[in-house]
């Protein structure tokens, strides 16, 4: 299964009658028998890995090798994997009423909440599915923008990712926010027809729409797990609006009120991030004059003249220091670790496991910075969990919940410590503890920033998928969610005529979102867990479980569980809790909290 992508599953179509149930011979009232559904989901899982190991090879070289051909050959295989499994989830109904023993009731489930996306049953509507969202992949994998017109020199998005990163030319970074943004409106009516054929597959599967089938996979009712939600982000709230307050009053010092106005959302081109996804990159705008950690990834990296693959090894000896056993042969020679030159890839990182046992690979254009060096962490963190689970039967081989799978790298990257740092000679000095505000600032940047994306992508995609925000009004919706979650806004009026939520790879390529808001609740869970296990005393930002064989083996012992087992049994294993919980997150902060409040006092803060 791929990580960074829904897990979107399609087989070749099979030659079972669509609803073939078999009775017992001689009874006259013959219901279906718990031993019926076993035999009935070994033989599902053993069609369904064949289908899926298809279908994931399709989707690789697509992936990196984008050409009409490649994405037909993809969509084809897609298109064979749902038609099977709606085909099974169809047949799997009949268990519905059935009492069944936890592990099978957790299968049947799985078969239908497994999909990223559900189809319709007539094979000309799965064809047209499958075609649509393989299209919208290679679409945005193909974007650049040619700032001088058509035929021009062009850039590709992690080159204007760069310029994001590191320019302050206002007029340079709107250029590229708006030409980016050039890449979706084809895919608007693309998108409006996938909405359509998904919402009538979720249907047949029993769900009110593709929204509600995503959120039936938390082991709890849908509507609870929108409350969950709500829960989380309350508790965050008040630490992001004062990160928002600081940010701003900092951006319009450099901006000037006029670019960056009080009491309004903050310009998103102003960010470091062509999403504002994230804003570590303003760090040098936003920090403490007196508290700077003194030392940069990125120019240590540069410094030390560690290449590319390098960072890759800086992230397997993580692992390897936690007990993990080295990534395969087969990872260096078939990961894609660089943008090639002379062919089109999708660039936005992820990772892979092609046979659903050993392929591991990532796929990723790495350039030598930062953020480069921590995304490697979390695509590993994907790897290490799908080999940990291979031993589970195929419909438990993924994460507790999707939460779980994209909080695992993360966890591992809390731990690039200063110290961790010095420790594998990449820095010569621990900065001392006065310099740790500096250091939480640029942590808060990235990890409490994301928050509000993270939760607004899908609640923007939920009520698409719902009917309440409309196709004639998909661009409103989207900045009207920016503006309430995040209190950021569009640099220049934006239209119908755009389709900026098509900008962002999770649009087109149908991955859920919501993943990524649990993901950062939680890597601070796992974090303080851990660092607990090693035995480490001291503030949870100076922890690095880096050699730890006790932390390792802690976060394998969940890792193997897979999705065999509902979510908070998982999370107990780690953490002794069974419930999210943001106060590891809040307690991680904390002292900035108290800073920000400071700075805060004569500010007048939210929009
Ligand atoms: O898509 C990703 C990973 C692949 S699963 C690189 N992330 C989200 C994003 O880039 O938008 C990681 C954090 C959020
Ligand atoms: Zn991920």
């Amino acid at each position: 299964m791929r990580l960074g992508r829904a897990g979107k599953w399609a087989s070749r179509l099979l030659a079972l009658p669509a609803l073939f149930v078999p009775m017992a011979v001689g009874c006259a009232v013959s219901g279906p028998t718990p031993d019926e559904a076993r035999v009935f989901l070994a033989g599902a899982e053993e069609r369904l890995l064949t289908l899926w190991v298809d279908a994931e090879r399709a989707a690789w070289i697509q992936s990196t090798y984008i050409t009409d051909d490649t994405t037909a050959l993809s969509a084809d295989a897609q298109t064979a994997l749902i038609g099977a499994t709606m085909e099974l989830a169809a047949e799997a109904a009949r268990f519905d009423a059935l009492d069944l023993p936890q592990d099978l009731r957790r299968k049947l489930l799985r078969l239908k909440t497994s999909l990223g996306v559900a189809a319709p049953s007539d094979p000309v509507l799965q064809a047209e599915l499958s075609q649509i969202t393989t299209g919208l992949e290679s679409t945005y994998g193909r974007g650049t923008y040619c700032p001088g017109g058509p035929g021009e020199a062009c850039l590709s998005l992690p080159e204007m990712e760069r310029t994001f990163a590191e320019s302050r030319d206002t007029d340079a970074l709107l250029d590229l926010w708006t030409g980016w943004r050039a890449v979706a409106p084809p895919m608007r009516d693309q998108y409006t027809r996938f909405v359509e054929l998904a919402n009538a597959g979720a249907r047949d599967l029993g769900f009110a729409d593709l929204g509600e089938l995503w959120r039936s996979g938390y082991d709890m009712p849908p509507d609870e797990f929108t409350l969950e939600l709500e829960r989380l982000w309350d508790q965050v709230r008040p630490l992001y609006t004062s990160l928002h307050c600081h940010v701003r009053a900092k951006l319009a010092e450099e901006y000037g009120s006029a670019v960056v106005p009080p009491d309004e959302p903050i310009p998103a081109h102003l960010l470091g991030n062509m999403w504002s996804q994230t804003w570590a990159n303003v760090y040098d705008l936003v920090g403490p004059a007196r508290s700077d950690p003194g030392y940069d990834l990125t120019d240590l990296l540069n410094a030390r003249r560690v290449d590319e693959l390098e960072m890759v090894r800086y992230g397997e000896r993580f692992f390897s220091s936690l007990g993990f056993d080295p990534l395969p042969p087969t990872f260096w020679e078939r990961s894609l670790f660089l943008q090639p030159v002379d062919r089109d890839v999708v660039c936005h990182a992820s990772a892979w496991d092609l046979d659903y046992e050993s392929d591991v690979r990532i796929k990723m254009c790495i350039g030598v910075n930062d953020e480069d060096f921590v995304t490697i962490h979390h695509e590993l963190g994907h790897n290490y969990y799908q080999r940990a689970y291979q031993a589970q039967s195929p419909l438990f081989r993924t994460s507790a919940n999707d939460g779980f799978h994209e909080g695992i790298g993360d966890t591992i990257a809390l731990s690039i410590t200063p110290e961790y740092l010095a420790e594998v000679g990449l820095l010569a000095r621990v900065p001392p503890a006065d310099r740790d505000l500096g250091l939480l600032l640029r942590s808060a940047l990235d990890k409490v920033a994301f928050l509000p994306f993270g939760l607004m992508v899908d609640q923007w995609r939920w009520k698409v998928f719902a009917g309440e925000i409309t196709p004639e009004a998909y661009n409103q919706g989207w900045w009207d969610l920016r503006t309430e979650y995040q209190g950021v806004g569009a640099p220049v009026p934006r239209s119908e005529a755009d389709f900026d939520p098509g900008a962002k790879y999770h649009i087109p390529a149908n991955t859920s979102y919501t993943r990524y808001f649990l993901a950062h609740i939680l890597q601070f869970q796992f974090h303080r867990a851990l660092c607990d296990a090693a035995g480490f005393e001291g503030p949870l930002h100076r922890c690095s479980i880096f050699g730890s064989d006790e932390a390792g083996t802690r976060l394998n012992t969940m890792l193997e569980m897979g999705a065999s087992q509902p979510w908070p049994d998982a999370l107990e294993v780690m953490t002794g809790q069974r419930e999210m919980d943001a106060t590891a997150i809040l307690d991680y902060f904390a002292p900035l909290q108290t800073w920000l409040d400071e700075q805060n006092t004569p500010r007048s803060c939210g929009w």
